[in-house]
């Protein structure tokens, strides 16, 4: 029978009208008459399905038909968002399923709605395996994300009389129509017990792990389907059970309660994500987690590697690529030495140059409380066979390498060991990493020469080849096209319809920035989406916004480094302005804030905190004519961006120089048509370098204004002193203005600012930052202007394609080759 090709899959309206009405009655168990939006959206989403899963097959085939090398994604967060609308553009379905559901008297927009996020991560970092694996599958790579099957992914955030509550997420509720249980892949994995040496058959030394436990691991696939079509990849995610034959002897002994708790240990492993980013607490259950899933990524990397090509390894890094997603996932090195020396009986020789080639590490911090370290202790009860490799890793690295490029210099290696001296020892898993790793990158190109220069210097002279750059990068198809049509179709007039394939075509709109028309349209578009989104402000927080008004957006994690208190300090001098001055010259503004904090981190959540105080105020103040207003959207996550981003006209990217590592909601923003406000960090001065530095209000010290300002002994009391304004708004924490009859309850961030020394030098610049919000208000007040920058702004963020990331990663880095399907 001849294979039937994309063409011949193709659904027409009718067909896939019909598709969907089936489903709703044969898997959703419903009719017409009774159906709820959520078993519309579900039956629309099994319908979907049979096209996904036709090509799933159809690729899963052709990889191993084709025994192609293949990418491994491995990252403990995957933060997907919702699929519904994704995969019903990736399959050019959306137009036909829009008007298929109109006939049935629905709105795809709505039915959208119903889906929960897919919330497994915690930011940038998780966004970007998101935005990845879309692109490895657009550019039909063969590639495998690997990560954790959360039952309860970041938690949901609601706002208490301005304070951040955390409840817990529950995305799966009610089932999830886009992951498939994979029973026939089950692995099991050891954790805790001891080692025990013994004589091997060959009569030489032999390791045995005899493990205090065993957990299963269970394999949930969500398919991820390619722009286009063509090839449809998986991420599997792990979710741990117990291992059933462990505990029927307890229960049958009549042990019921004591069988019941080994089980709730046993699935608490993938129970919930950690909701810290940057700070590392070194708990026992994220140890576990980790290696939870790396264990079972790289037995199912071996399973699928040997029925290829049985026990025979010498092609194993020819054909096995594994990216390491920050350290999380680092344990896969040493877990890979244990099955390739104690289980496969490869030399360590042998093993070890199989090991290398096949990792590589991408660093996404500076920040020296998110490099993970472990305590030995710790390693040496859960996982005591890798603690060994580990050790033996350490030693050959020290004396074939480090001791002949520096002999006899102990200082150098104490600072390049695997394993921390101190009180407590440590493991350190970004040492780990650069030397299990053939490549090392940085995610811009400023991050990546501070990782070279400052992080990792002895090992970039040990290893200059190994250390590269990547620039992230962000789906088109999600960031523009899904998020925001109108824009989209504009392009596809202008363009042709090839942008969201090649994100550079985009340029040719350039020569539009002037035309008056042009102008219009564009600007009419942003307008409308504003205009949505003033609906959507009113519906979460009640608050009244106008269109009118320049909708100014800082969407990101809460953390001082980032600055939301320098935002949040400037809006009080400008309320500030506005009162002593009623006629105080200015274009309506509105900032809108989304950010979740890190449960533990107090100064973040105090920060949440006055940003609401000073909402209230604001909003409430007929003295300022409504010039001013501020918004903290509840709950931000994906979905919430998909609606705000189209809606930007500032993009606030304000951290201290040097230590945002790339930050991605700036090119999102940048690419919808929002004006970057921002410091020299990160991907900023890569987006102002493509956009013009003329269309960018770019602020601040740089990385070397830092440095030399730190250097020479930073006193944030100087720029205290030295400013009235900055001293008057800091002084109005201390009072009861936001918080009447409660003094105080503000005081923890003017503190944080002054005695706590202000580590990220949000009063040095405060001027700088504040000159640059003047500049953007005298923009806006010129329409054609602001049109202009706009617009140049969106046609020149070709860079920012996720799909060039991945092939900078494939050239650089994986050397894969693309695989026809079909
Ligand atoms: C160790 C553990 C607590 C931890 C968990 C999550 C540590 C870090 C993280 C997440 C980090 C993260 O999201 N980093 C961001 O990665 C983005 C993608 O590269 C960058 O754009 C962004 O600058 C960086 O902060």
């Amino acid at each position: 029978t001849k294979k039937k090709t994309d063409q011949d899959l193709q659904l027409d309206k009718d067909q896939l009208k019909a598709s969907i009405v089936r489903h709703l009655r044969s898997t959703l168990g419903t009719s017409e008459q009774k159906a709820s939006p959520e078993a519309w959206w579900k039956a629309t989403a099994a319908a979907v399905n049979e096209q996904v899963y036709e090509r799933l097959t159809r690729t899963q085939q052709t990889h191993f038909k084709k025994d192609t090398r293949a990418i491994h994604y491995l990252s403990a967060e995957f933060l997907m968002g919702r699929l519904t609308s994704n995969n019903l553009h990736n399959l050019s379905l959306y137009k036909i399923c829009e008007e298929a559901l109109g006939e049935l008297g629905l709105e795809l927009t709505d039915l959208c709605e119903q889906e929960p996020d897919m919330a497994l991560g915690n930011g940038g970092l998780g966004r970007l395996a998101a935005c990845f694996i879309d692109s490895l599958a657009t550019l039909n790579y063969p590639a495998v994300g690997y990560g954790i099957h959360y039952e309860h992914g970041l938690f949901r955030q609601e706002i208490q009389d301005g304070r951040q509550i955390e409840r817990p997420d529950t995305w799966r509720e009610y089932g999830n129509p886009w992951e498939i249980c994979r029973p026939e892949s089950v692995q099991e994995i050891p954790l805790y017990g001891y080692v025990e040496t013994v004589f091997g058959d060959n009569g030489g030394l032999k390791k045995v792990w005899h493990a205090g436990r065993k957990i299963k691991g269970v394999p949930w696939d969500i398919p991820v389907v390619g722009f286009g079509g063509h090839t449809v990849n998986i991420l599997r995610l792990w979710e741990s059970r117990a291992s059933e034959f462990f505990d029927w002897d307890v229960f049958n002994a009549g042990g019921y309660v004591d069988s019941q708790a080994e089980k709730a240990q046993a699935e608490t492993i993938s129970k919930v994500l950690y909701p810290n980013d940057e700070t590392d607490a070194g708990k026992e259950l994220r140890l576990i987690q980790q290696y939870f899933f790396c264990a079972c990524s790289i037995k199912d990397i071996m399973r699928r590697y040997k029925r290829a090509h049985g026990s025979d390894f010498s092609n194993f890094a020819a054909q096995i690529a594994i990216q390491l997603n920050d350290t999380h996932p680092t344990v896969a090195i040493p877990e890979l030495m244990r099955v390739l020396v104690d289980e496969e009986d490869l030399t360590w020789e042998a093993a070890w140059a199989i090991c290398y080639r096949v990792f590589s590490y991408t660093n996404h911090t500076l920040l020296p409380e998110a490099l993970e370290k472990w305590s030995v202790s710790l390693f040496e009860k859960v996982l005591p066979r890798h603690l060994e490799i580990i050790y033996e890793i350490n030693a050959q690295f020290l004396n074939k390498l480090v001791e002949p490029k520096w002999p006899g210099d102990d200082a150098i290696k104490a600072k390049l060991s695997i394993i921390e001296e101190g009180a407590v020892r440590k493991v350190r898993m970004g040492n780990l990493c650069v030397i299990g790793s053939s490549k090392v990158n940085g995610v811009a190109e400023i991050h990546s020469k501070l990782v070279k220069e400052d992080l990792f210097p002895e090992f970039a002279a040990l290893w200059p080849e190994k250390m590269c750059n990547v620039t992230n990068g962000v789906t088109p198809r999600r960031w523009l096209l899904a998020c925001n049509p109108e824009l989209a179709e504009l392009y596809n007039e202008v363009v042709g319809k090839e942008w969201p394939l090649q994100l550079d075509k985009l340029r040719a709109v350039t020569q539009f920035a002037d035309d008056k028309s042009f102008q219009q349209q564009f600007m009419r578009i942003k307008r409308h989406n504003k205009e949505k989104l003033v609906k959507v402000i009113k519906a979460e927080t009640g608050i009244d916004v106008s269109a009118e008004a320049i909708f100014d957006i800082q969407i990101k994690r809460l953390h001082e480094y980032k600055r939301q208190q320098l935002n949040l300090i400037h809006i009080m001098a400008l309320y500030r302005r506005l009162l002593a001055n009623p006629d105080y010259d200015m274009h309506p503004r509105v900032f809108i804030f989304g950010s979740k904090a890190a449960p533990g981190y107090k100064l973040a959540k105090d920060i949440i905190y006055a940003i609401n105080k000073l909402a209230e105020r604001v909003n409430n103040d007929a003295r300022i004519q409504g010039k001013l207003k501020v918004v903290f959207m509840p709950n931000y996550r994906v979905s919430l961006a998909e609606k705000l981003i189209p809606a930007a006209d500032v993009s606030e990217q304000i951290s201290t120089a040097g230590y945002e590592a790339s930050g991605t909601g700036n090119m999102k923003m940048a690419l919808n048509g929002a004006i970057t406000i921002g410091t020299l960090d990160g991907a900023n001065i890569e987006i102002a370098e493509e956009a013009g530095a003329e269309n960018c209000a770019i602020f601040g010290l740089n990385v070397d204004e830092v440095k030399a300002l730190k250097a020479r002994g930073y006193n944030p009391y100087d720029f205290y002193y030295a400013n009235s304004e900055l001293k008057a708004v800091l002084d109005w924490f201390d009072t009861d203005y936001f918080t009447p009859g409660r003094p105080g309850e503000l005081s923890s961030i003017k503190r944080s600012l002054l005695e706590g020394g202000d580590p990220y030098l949000t009063l040095a610049d405060f001027a700088s930052y504040s000159d640059a919000h003047k500049l953007i208000d005298t923009w806006y007040r010129d329409p054609a202007l602001w049109a202009k920058k706009a617009i140049i702004n969106s046609a020149t963020m070709g860079k920012f394609n996720s799909d060039r990331s991945i092939q900078d990663y494939v050239e650089r880095i994986w050397n894969l080759k693309a695989c026809d399907i079909g």
